[in-house]
């Protein structure tokens, strides 16, 4: 089941079940409503059942108020719309997780080797991808630095932590990135991943019955105009480590909050010479949860 996040005249942030005939306002459940991810938690834990449990028995009798193509197209604050679909207090990101990545940074590093041995290692590279500050939801703009010329999309797919830190569900994620500022110096990355809407989420959280990942297609569209300008897709059955692996060592040592979001790596890179440019639209689909579109705009100036 696919869950939504969405709001209407400038009202406060809600949650929908997407159903057959629309979207299930999960505020108008019985009792004090599940508004929110957090009371979402709090409720699974109180009645000791899983989230899939707990959202199956909460909308057994409940009618969609909202149709799903009227919150999709909507990015205006007096219209219903969709927002990134968890606020998450923190977000890190995996990589060089399928061959394809590895191989493109290595080609285009000048620190030859890190991204071969990484591949490799037992420990996978996890670094921190921002807060909810640097998130944008479906529709809205993700951003390319004024001063990086080679900017890049990163589809991939991206899991939810729950209040026992376990994955609770699976989102669409753009990691978009400066390459050139990446294979310049690795200690420029930080500065290559984390900056204005440096992260788009969504468009739903795919919350399933068992906790085993599914093999899903992931794809990547970039439209310039009136053409396409790269497109690409893999699959999550490519990716070298598993989900419980990643999450394991995220967590060593290092308490994050729940609704933290972690993304997984990309799978699909570009050819070198493409890069993304003001006004392109990213599409960015895997398989249950939806396609992500995001336009995009510069940020910064000098
Ligand atoms: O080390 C660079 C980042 C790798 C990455 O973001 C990915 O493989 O998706
Ligand atoms: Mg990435």
């Amino acid at each position: 089941m696919r869950v939504v996040r969405f709001t209407s005249h400038n009202r406060r942030a809600r949650l929908g079940l997407v159903s057959d005939d629309g979207v299930i306002d999960l505020s108008q459940t019985e009792g004090p409503g599940l508004s929110s991810w957090h009371a979402i938690l709090r409720r699974a834990t109180e009645q000791r059942v899983s989230i899939w449990k707990l959202l199956l028995r909460s909308c057994k009798n409940c009618k969609a108020t909202y149709s799903y193509s009227e919150l999709w197209k909507s990015t205006s604050p007096e219209k219903p719309h969709r927002l990134t679909p968890d606020d998450p207090p923190e977000v890190w990101a995996c990589g060089v997780t399928y061959l394809r990545s590895r191989k493109a940074r290595e080609e285009e590093s000048t620190t030859k080797g890190i991204y071969d041995k990484v591949y490799d290692a037992d420990r996978p590279e996890i670094f921190f991808k921002g807060t909810s500050r640097c998130c944008v939801g479906p529709n809205e703009s993700i951003g390319i630095r004024y001063d990086s010329r080679w900017n890049v999309p990163e589809p991939e797919l991206a899991f939810v932590l729950g209040s026992r830190l376990e994955i609770i569900g699976l989102t669409a994620a753009n990691d978009v990135s400066s390459r050139d500022l990446e294979a310049q110096n690795p200690l420029y990355l930080p500065q290559a991943k984390i900056y204005n809407g440096s992260c788009a989420l969504g468009p739903s959280v795919l919350v399933t019955e068992d906790a085993g990942t599914p093999d899903l297609k992931i794809s990547l569209r970039v439209v310039r105009g009136k053409r396409v300008a790269f497109e690409g897709e893999t699959r999550t059955s490519r990716m070298k480590r598993s989900l419980e692996e990643l999450r394991t060592y995220l967590l060593r040592c290092n308490d994050v909050p729940p609704l933290t979001v972690c993304l997984t790596g990309t799978g699909i890179v570009p050819p070198d010479d493409f890069a993304l440019g003001e006004g392109d639209l990213v599409e960015i689909g895997i398989d249950r949860i939806g396609v992500l579109r995001n336009p995009v705009i510069k940020v910064g100036h000098p």
